[in-house]
């Protein structure tokens, strides 16, 4: 096997448990190529040269970890302006979020060029190159224009927007020109590839060219769904672990007499924790047999806490959660347990086997790997439900969760009760079946059909 270089905005050291879903899903292959992960180091110089940033290199057992340091402007620009301030609402589906005028673009354009100058100089000629996410789309083109041949691959993580919103971002035409630089472009479901793929058409001229193949201006590219998975092992090995079996009996002893539900999630505006919290009202209203009985654990961890859109979405989930716990708590039952704290991953197993119900209810996301993680952490003899927006990536992987769609509060709220009071042998057959699916849609499986897929395609002369 080639040496794998993987490109992504941040790194985790691969040895460490806390580091979790992309570096335990890279590990692997990283370890066998003896390969090397590059990205931000995630430093910022007060004082840096925009466009500069020094380079440290550190060995993680057989894998090399290289980053860079940003400068303040670069990281204002490149990661808070462009990448999270206007590409993250968009491919989210929030053009009211995005802050078009705010001039991240030249920035954005800036450290793309800043790393691939950077890692050009790391490169070996056969080099199997896979690049993450949506703060590294240009990378390879900037790679191409300096002379790099490598075979290059590209995942998004988060979802593709359709056509049209696509086209509301001021640069979408020179954004997904630059996507056929590379040789594969790997989306998290098939309705992801049908937007990009009718984009390319009806914006690029886009012709298709074989199996998954597209063809514009002179270069070819392959556009395939991968939908990421989690390690179940490491995931169902994590959940016999101390930490969180201790978890698992406190909640069950705190508990006893009630039913649990849980949310678990970075605090975004994707998530829709608003409405999912409104929800959780409206079943105490609909369906009072819940009041003293149902609480729901809503963990929302800190994330990006400097842009404007997360401060309001923090007010507006403590005043919600203050008006739900006045109206419906009692001396001796809070219906709400609203965390805006981390909550660490050695335990989260314990957490979600200890939950009758997972509410996994995003506006849009990329995937979710909350709601594969639920699966995996219950125990098959009595198993717990997943309640699952329809408007996540993995609702094409999992039917056999209660889909529901989170703007509707009543309906959803409705799910909720089904679940509450679904019949043994029916929360079984569900849980078999996702099980089963996500166990042979793994992390591993991921990473091993894109490698593949990348592998297979006949290096393009047309690249450089
Ligand atoms: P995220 O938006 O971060 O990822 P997700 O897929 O749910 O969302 O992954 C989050 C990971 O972090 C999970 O492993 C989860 O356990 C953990 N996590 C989240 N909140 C936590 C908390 N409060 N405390 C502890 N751990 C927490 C992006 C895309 C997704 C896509 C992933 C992977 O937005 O759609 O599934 O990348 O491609």
């Amino acid at each position: 096997m080639p040496r794998l270089v993987v490109v992504s905005n941040r790194l985790a050291d691969p040895r460490k448990t806390a580091a979790g879903g992309l570096a335990v899903a890279l590990r692997q292959a990283l370890e066998a190529s003896g390969g090397l992960w590059f990205g931000w180091s995630g430093r910022i110089t007060e004082n840096g040269t925009p466009g500069e940033g020094e380079v440290t290199r550190q060995q993680a057992g057989a894998v090399q970890l290289v980053t860079v340091d940003l400068s303040r402007e670069d990281h204002n620009s490149y990661y808070e302006r462009y990448s999270n301030g206007v590409l993250w609402p968009v491919f989210h589906y929030r053009l009211d979020l995005a802050d078009f005028d705010a001039n991240g673009i030249a920035g954005y354009r800036r450290v793309n060029q800043m790393f691939a100058h950077k890692l050009k100089a790391l490169l070996r000629p056969d080099d199997l190159i896979w690049v993450h996410d949506y703060h590294l789309i240009p990378l390879a083109a900037e790679l191409r224009a300096m002379g790099c041949t490598q075979r290059m691959g590209f995942f998004l993580h988060i979802p593709l927007p359709p056509p049209l919103m696509l086209a509301a971002l001021p640069e979408h035409d020179w954004l997904v020109r630059s996507l056929f630089a590379y040789d594969l472009v790997g989306l998290q479901s098939e309705t992801d590839v049908t937007h990009l793929t009718r984009y390319a058409a009806a914006e690029l001229g886009a012709e298709a060219a074989g199996a998954h193949g597209w063809r514009a201006f002179g270069k070819t590219l392959q556009v395939r769904a991968f939908p990421i998975g989690i390690d179940v092992d490491e995931f169902q090995a994590l959940a016999k672990g101390r930490d969180a079996q201790d978890m698992y009996e406190q909640l069950r002893r705190d508990y006893a007499r009630r039913r649990l539900l849980v949310g678990v999630e970075r605090l975004d505006y994707s998530k829709g924790l608003p409405q999912r919290l409104k929800t959780f009202r409206t079943l105490l209203q609909n369906y009072p047999e819940n009041q003293g009985s149902a609480t729901l654990i809503q963990i929302a961890s800190p994330s990006r806490e400097s842009v404007d859109a997360y401060a309001a979405l923090r007010t507006e989930l403590e005043s919600l959660s203050g008006a739900i716990n006045s109206e419906y708590g009692e001396l001796d039952w809070m219906p709400l347990r609203y965390i805006h704290r981390n909550v660490a991953r050695k335990r989260l197993p314990g957490m979600y086997r200890a939950a009758a119900v997972a509410l996994v209810t995003p506006l849009r996301d990329g995937m979710n790997l909350v709601a594969k993680e639920y699966v995996a952490s219950q125990d098959p003899q009595d198993p717990g439900v997943l309640v699952l927006s329809r408007f996540a990536g993995a609702a094409e992987q999992m039917a056999e969760a209660l889909l529901v769609n989170p703007y509707d509060t009543a309906r959803t709220a409705e799910a909720i009760q089904r679940a509450l009071q679904m019949p043994l042998a029916e929360r079984q057959q569900r849980h078999q079946a996702l099980l089963a699916r996500i166990r042979t849609h793994d992390v591993h499986w991921w990473r091993e059909s894109f490698l593949n897929a990348l592998q297979q395609i006949q290096t393009s002369e047309d690249k450089a």
